[in-house]
Order: structure tokens, then C-alpha cells, then sequence
């Protein structure tokens, strides 16, 4: 979907109120919105792939991906996912949060595989630049972010988790959560690597990435990849009431302490953007990493039979 009628249907929906005068291109090629002003307490806004449900009398928003079968994450869905998140980002009512899945057994499948093969250069370099507005986005945000992950989480699902400030997942010994780019054949780019490290440390994200494990969830709560596990039904009410405890602290003084832990490590990518890009695409292309694409893809659909 082009962003202009994309931006036109979140707008046409209600979502804070009133929007207007949304995406426009800043020098940076970030979207920048407009804030948006609320006229009721609760306002929801449904675009096809993402959900928002805005209580502006507790100033938290749950954001509910809900792209049928896995929640991949394909140029559209983040284009979706990087709009609606900035519009939260400007909206000053809007302080906390909940980032979940619609669907059930799957927080997300991570990036569309689809994404990543048999796409001609330019398009994979599209589709690289959104993944990197994602990540920006969510982990320098000056909103509390809180991961309810009531599904299984891999690779990109996973950077999505611990892209915030606090990750709450369901006990299901059936869920899993990592970064297991390397069973794809590929690598995961230096700036998921270093949120893992900020996330679970330097030898666990050693032993995560070259294998490419993929975590239990008490194997997850044990390495700190998540922080707390609850019955699948609870995740949500969880959620909720730590967000009031993160949102008791001023905001300033949050803002700053996160700013703090996390800018050093948004700056290392801010700076390196476009050769992030080249990389990506120069990688990707490769036949010999088309072919392993492949072979995965084969191999999901055999396990499938
Ligand atoms: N992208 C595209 N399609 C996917 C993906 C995906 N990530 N995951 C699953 N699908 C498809 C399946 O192929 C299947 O398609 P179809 O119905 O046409 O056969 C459909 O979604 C449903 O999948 P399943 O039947 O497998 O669903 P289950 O509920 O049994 O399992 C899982 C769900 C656990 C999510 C499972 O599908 C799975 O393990 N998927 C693969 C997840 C994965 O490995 N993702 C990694 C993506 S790469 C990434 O995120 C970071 C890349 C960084 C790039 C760095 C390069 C330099």
C-alpha cells in the first residue's frame, strides 16, 4: 500500500482523535507526523496490520500487531508499524507502551522471509532502510515500552522485544524466543547483536548468535532475555500493572537515564546507515545466500506436512 492511502486510512479511523497533516518526509527519510489531539478518553485505530488502543486517562497505548498467519514483519507491516508508532512518539498524552500480538500462539515470525529473497536490489535496500526506522524508533523511544510476548518470538520478533524497555512473556513451553538468523544462513546485523549484548551481555549473546538459539521461555527468563513469565492469560493484565510502576517514575528522569544506557548504541547505526544499507543488499543478493533462503523456506513448508 503506497503511505499516502496508508496514512489516509489510520487517519480516516479516529485514532487520538483527530489527526491531521501526517507523514512528511524529514531529511532523514524518517516520517514525521503531526500531534494528534485527543477529543474522548479511550481512542482505538485499527489500520490492517496494526492495532492501537489509546486510553489517554492512563496515557497508555496497546499496539496489537495482527498480520495473519505469523505477524512477518513485510515492507507494508513496517511501514504501518514505523507510522503508528511515531504518531504515538508525538502524541504527549501517550507515555506508556504495550506492545503485543493479535494472534494467538505468535508475538511475531520476525522479518518476511518473502522480503529477503528473489528481490531485486533496490527493493531489499526499501525494505532494509524500514527495518532500521523500526528499531530506531522502539528502542529510542521516550515512551515506557513494555514486550508482552504471548507467543513465540524469533529473530526479528525477538529484536522487537528487546528493543524495549521491559519484555513480560507467556509460559508456554511451546514459545520460544532469539535471534536465530544463523539456522537461515544469514547474519544478524550489528545493531541486533548489540541489543542483545545490552540485553542478556556479551557471552550469552556470543553463544546466541553463532548458533542461533532459539530460547525457551524458562531458558529465556534464566539469560535475562526476558524478565518475567506469566500464564498465558495474564500477560496483558501484567503488562499493564507494570506499567504503572514505570510510569509512577517522572518522566524526564526516566527519559534521560534511558537516553543514557541506550544512545551510544542508537548513534553507532545512526552513523552508519547507508553502509548498513549496501551491506544488507550486497549480502543478501548473494546466490550462495539466496540458496540458503531458499532451503529454509523449503524447510518450513516441510515441517508444515
Ligand atoms: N517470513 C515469511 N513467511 C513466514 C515466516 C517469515 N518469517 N515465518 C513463517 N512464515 C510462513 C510459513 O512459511 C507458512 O507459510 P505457508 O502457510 O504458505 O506454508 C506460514 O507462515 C505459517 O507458518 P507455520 O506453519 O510455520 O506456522 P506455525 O504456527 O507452525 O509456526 C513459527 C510459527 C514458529 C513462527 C514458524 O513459522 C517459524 O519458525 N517461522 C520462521 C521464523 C524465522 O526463522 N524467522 C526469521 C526471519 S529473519 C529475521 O527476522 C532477521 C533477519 C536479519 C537479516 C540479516 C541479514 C544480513
Amino acid at each position: 500500500m503506497a503511505t499516502s492511502s496508508l496514512l489516509r486510512s489510520i487517519s480516516n479511523c479516529g485514532f487520538s482523535g483527530l489527526v491531521s497533516r501526517l507523514a512528511l518526509s524529514s531529511p532523514h527519510g524518517r516520517v514525521c507526523v503531526s500531534p494528534c489531539l485527543h477529543s474522548q478518553q479511550r481512542s482505538n485505530c485499527t489500520s490492517s496490520k496494526i492495532k492501537v488502543d489509546l486510553n489517554s486517562s492512563t496515557g497508555v497505548a496497546v499496539m496489537q500487531m495482527q498480520s495473519p498467519p505469523v505477524n512477518s514483519m513485510s515492507l507494508e507491516f513496517l511501514t504501518e508499524f514505523n507510522i503508528t508508532l511515531e504518531k504515538l512518539e508525538m502524541d504527549k498524552s501517550c507515555r506508556g507502551l504495550i506492545l503485543t500480538s493479535s494472534l494467538p500462539k505468535i508475538f511475531s515470525a520476525g522479518l518476511d522471509i518473502m522480503e529477503m529473497y528473489g528481490k531485486s536490489p533496490e527493493r531489499c535496500g526499501e525494505f532494509w532502510k524500514a527495518v532500521q526506522e523500526m528499531w530506531l524508533k522502539l528502542y529510542g523511544s521516550n515512551m515506557v515500552t513494555i514486550a508482552a510476548i504471548n507467543g513465540s518470538s524469533p529473530a526479528g520478533g525477538c529484536l522487537i522485544a528487546i528493543s524495549c524497555d521491559y519484555r513480560i512473556m507467556a509460559e508456554n513451553l511451546r514459545y520460544s524466543i532469539g535471534l536465530n538468523e544463523t539456522q537461515l544462513g544469514i547474519t544478524a546485523p550489528f545493531w541486533f547483536k548489540d541489543t542483545m549484548v545490552n540485553t542478556v551481555g556479551h557471552r550469552n549473546t556470543e553463544i546466541a548468535l553463532e548458533l542461533g538459539l532459539l530460547y525457551t521461555t524458562p531458558e529465556a527468563l534464566k539469560i535475562g532475555l526476558v524478565d518475567q513469565l506469566v500464564p498465558e492469560d495474564q500477560v496483558l493484565t501484567k503488562a499493564t500493572k507494570t506499567m504503572a510502576k514505570w510510569l509512577a517514575i517522572p518522566d524526564h528522569a526516566r527519559q534521560i537515564s534511558k537516553s543514557m544506557m541506550r544512545k551510544p548504541t542508537l548513534d553507532k547505526l545512526l552513523s552508519a546507515r547507508d553502509g548498513d544499507v549496501k551491506n544488507f543488499v550486497n549480502f543478501i543478493t548473494k546466490d550462495s545466500i539466496q540458496k540458503s533462503l531458499q532451503m529454509y523456506l523449503e524447510m518450513l513448508k516441510k515441517r508444515k506436512t
